[in-house]
């Protein structure tokens, strides 16, 4: 499909960016997937060599599989490159990421790497972040507190929504590596995402929301027809 081809040659385009020893953090998600399968051909057919630190344990797997030498973050301490997609990228390249649940991994690795680029469809540019939902990750113990609060510091925020729902994995809620939960915040609109980023991380269960503000160095954007485009 026209989407996968976009995803695909953004991937690829971002791909050139790994270079011999590097450092890098994996992303999660179908257009990361295909970063980690095209660096696995270059390791395989070309002789890269580099160390890759997942943002998940799917990524960890999907690049073990294509012989991707996996280290932890630990091990890492720091990385010279993050790579990953979003599921919005506005003007000011701020994101907002966590539609495949892996927000929490991919914010520590992402802010642990001395540059962050986002590999995206032309379909996930905004003018306003907000219409994909937030998500945000909350410690299970009670959650529905955590949402109620949540809901009602939205009411005094610069936002159109103030709906939240619990993802869930069928019957069963959602739950992240570490065992969390994840609300999914229908802001539709969001005005200042630096402010409600900072406000949504001060109350108590939630250990951190998809807002990335400040942390993209550059996007790689890839179009149906093939074409690449970089923002920077
Ligand atoms: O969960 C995430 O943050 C992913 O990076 C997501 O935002 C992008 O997933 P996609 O590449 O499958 O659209």
């Amino acid at each position: 499909s026209p989407i996968d081809k976009a995803k695909y040659v953004a991937a690829k385009r971002a791909a050139d960016y790994v270079e011999d020893g590097m450092r890098v953090g994996l992303g999660t998600g179908s257009t990361a997937a295909w970063l980690v399968r095209c660096l696995g051909e270059q390791v395989r057919d070309g002789g890269l060599r580099f160390k890759g630190v997942p943002t998940s344990t799917r990524t960890a797997d999907l690049a073990r599989d294509v012989g991707i030498e996996v280290i932890s973050l630990d091990e890492a301490k720091w990385l010279d490159i993050t790579i990953d997609g979003a599921d919005e990228f506005d003007g000011d390249l701020n994101l907002i990421k966590g539609g495949g649940g892996a927000l929490l991994q991919e914010k520590i690795v992402a802010t642990a790497s001395d540059q962050m680029v986002v590999i995206a469809d032309i379909g996930k540019e905004v003018e306003h972040l907000g219409a994909f939902p937030l998500p945000i990750e909350v410690i299970p113990f009670g959650w529905q507190t955590t949402q109620a609060l949540v809901e009602e510091t939205l009411i005094s925020m610069d936002v159109l929504g103030r709906q939240s729902s619990l993802r869930m994995n069928g019957e069963q809620a959602f739950m992240t590596d570490e065992g969390n939960y994840i609300l999914d915040l229908h802001l539709q609109r969001i005005g200042n995402p630096r402010q409600l980023a900072l406000v949504i991380n001060q109350m108590p269960g939630v250990v951190e929301n998809g807002l990335f503000i400040d942390i993209c160095d550059a996007v790689v954007i890839g179009y149906g027809d093939g074409r690449v485009e970089i923002r920077d």
